[in-house]
């Protein structure tokens, strides 16, 4: 065991999901030691902890594991539990802290960003709930970062992380397990993988993009194998280091092959797509794409279709900018819905307190009690089983649902790479006019309430500020401002829009159409394009 001195990086504190850089600033000499380090001395662990390592395969996952490793074992670790070639989806490894009942994990991901030696890579530390670390937690890390001195490692040769099976390092014992056996398996015990049988049997067809990230073979198992889709029904499965040189991003812009064959002629009955870590879900039908904030409304409203939410829900949570749909569905259930900030991890107490069954996010994330992350995979699961009960298309149960809740138009413009000095000055600049706007018509309707968006945690009382600048109209309707916590080059301004409209009649707008002047509304009032030169946004969902 070596203790190596070092110097504390200025930049290692982590956003929304953990650190995220550029490859080339984690393969500088001593910067992933040092937040391993940061992570290890934060966690706090006791003397026989066993820690899940695993990652969604991108560049530099493999030779980051073998770091890990070796600083775990020297760090006092006893167990390490990882994936086969350091292969992990977000969503299995935190089924896998729970089931190994693990101390915690250390998940290596950048998620939906690029990667390859020009892309991205990221780090997070997810505690032994299976849920990404708490603020307090992160908190912690990012003093310790940066006030670092030294770190710990073990000198050792690189174990062979190919091969199934137990090694030894040091002091830790290193367990190499199939990364999809056991989500499989879980998957198993929530649907109805009969009735998902008989409607993949029966000429519904359907088309699933793992885009080269790391459902690939999480999919290839649980639709091919055992639910019998037919061999070809998931493209792109094979995880590559650079995701195929794709943008491992389901979205309407960065998986256009699939939405190119879903708007196409002969297309599918349905189409899904997951991203680089597996935590994130867009879904389809032919013709036909559901938003995110609908697709969670909609799993609410038909839960008890499906066998694991049968005896229903407890509540449900959705993060700010998710829009209302999900409310309408907890109002006439008669259940809570709680408003979280942006990030997974505001979602685990909520769960763990069993006062929410099903979360979601308007950034393409559903899940549930069954994990601590959202899980994209699940969320394809779900509509199938979901279709496979009510066999009508996806439009269809769209539709119905818009008609008997009413429906949220909604959209989100993303600009990225905005340079952050403007970018902030942005956000200012409409912070600074929040207080007058209550009383005044934007966009023809009435500002009823303008704020930053704050969030008391009900279970452990922690308070966190700045989470987004609202306003919300007397109509329902609400414009949104926040900066992303995940981007790593410039900032990202997104821009979220919602209307409501209870009236079937008008429910085939196009969003882009229906919500236009609360948009036009937003760029006046944050003079977007004098302060980002800026004419149309990046990627619009
Ligand atoms: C992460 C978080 C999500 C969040 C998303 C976007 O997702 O886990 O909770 O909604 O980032 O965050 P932001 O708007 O700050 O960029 P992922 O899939 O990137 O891990």
């Amino acid at each position: 065991m070596r203790v190596v001195p070092t110097t504390p990086f200025l930049d290692q504190r982590p956003g929304t999901s953990g650190l995220r850089k550029r490859v080339g600033v984690f393969q500088q000499p001593h910067y992933l030691e040092n937040f391993v380090q940061a992570i290890l001395d934060a966690a706090a662990l006791p003397s026989d902890a066993t820690l899940v390592v695993g990652g969604d395969g991108r560049y530099h996952n493999r030779e980051a594991i073998q770091v890990i490793l070796q600083m775990a074992a020297a760090n006092g670790v006893r167990h390490a539990i990882v994936g086969q070639n350091g292969i992990l989806s977000t969503p299995a490894a935190s089924h896998l802290i729970r089931l190994r009942k693990a101390n915690g994990g250390i998940i290596l991901s950048a998620s939906h960003n690029p990667g390859g030696p020009d892309g991205d890579f990221g780090i997070k530390y997810n505690v032994a709930n299976g849920g990404p670390a708490p603020e307090n937690v992160t908190a912690v890390i990012a003093e310790r970062a940066a006030s670092l001195t030294e770190y710990r490692i073990e000198d050792s040769a690189d174990l062979p992380i190919g091969d199934v099976g137990t090694h030894q390092l040091g002091g830790m014992r290193v367990e190499v397990v199939d990364p999809v056996t056991d989500y499989a398996a879980l998957m198993e015990t929530l649907f109805d993988f009969g009735a998902i049988r008989q409607l993949l049997a029966s000429g519904f067809r359907m088309r699933f993009d793992a885009m080269h990230a790391v459902t690939g073979p999480y999919a290839r198992e649980i639709l091919e194998r055992r639910l019998g889709a037919p061999a070809g029904t998931v493209v792109r499965a094979e995880p590559l280091p650079d995701f195929g040189g794709g943008h491992p991003d389901p979205n309407l812009t960065y998986a256009h092959d699939l939405v190119e064959e879903m708007f196409g002629a002969n297309a599918p009955d349905f189409g899904a797509a997951s991203d680089g870590d597996g935590d994130r879900n867009m879904v389809l039908g032919a013709r036909f794409f559901v938003s995110p904030s609908d697709s969670l409304a909609i799993l609410a409203a038909n839960a008890t279709r499906v066998p694991g939410y049968a005896a229903g829900l407890a509540g449900i949570a959705r993060s700010m900018p998710t829009s209302g749909a999900a409310d309408r569905v907890a109002a006439a259930l008669g259940i809570a819905c709680f408003e979280t900030p942006t990030g997974w991890k505001f979602f685990g107490n909520l769960l763990d307190a069993g006062r929410v069954t099903l979360c979601g996010e308007e950034s393409f994330g559903t899940g549930s009690n069954h994990v601590r992350e959202k899980d994209g995979l699940w969320a394809v699961l779900f509509w199938l089983n979901i279709l496979a009960a009510r066999r009508e298309s996806v439009e269809l149960v769209v539709r119905e649902h818009w008609q008997r809740f009413g429906r949220n138009y909604y959209t989100r413009h993303d600009y990225e790479e905005v340079d952050a000095i403007a970018a902030r000055a942005l956000i200012e600049h409409v912070r600074e006019q929040q207080a007058a706007l209550p009383g005044t018509t934007l966009a023809g309707d009435i500002v009823q309430t303008a704020d930053d968006f704050s969030y008391l945690d009900p279970i452990d009382g922690s308070v966190s500020h700045h989470q987004g600048l609202r306003i919300v109209f007397a109509s329902g309707a609400r414009i949104i401002f926040r900066l992303s916590g995940t981007g790593t080059a410039g900032a990202t301004i997104r821009l979220y829009v919602e209307s409501y409209e209870p009236d079937p009649a008008r429910h085939d707008l196009d969003a882009q159409v229906a919500l236009a002047p609360y948009i036009e509304a937003a760029m006046a009032l944050s003079d977007f394009v004098a302060r980002t030169g800026r004419t149309s946004p990046t990627v619009i969902t």
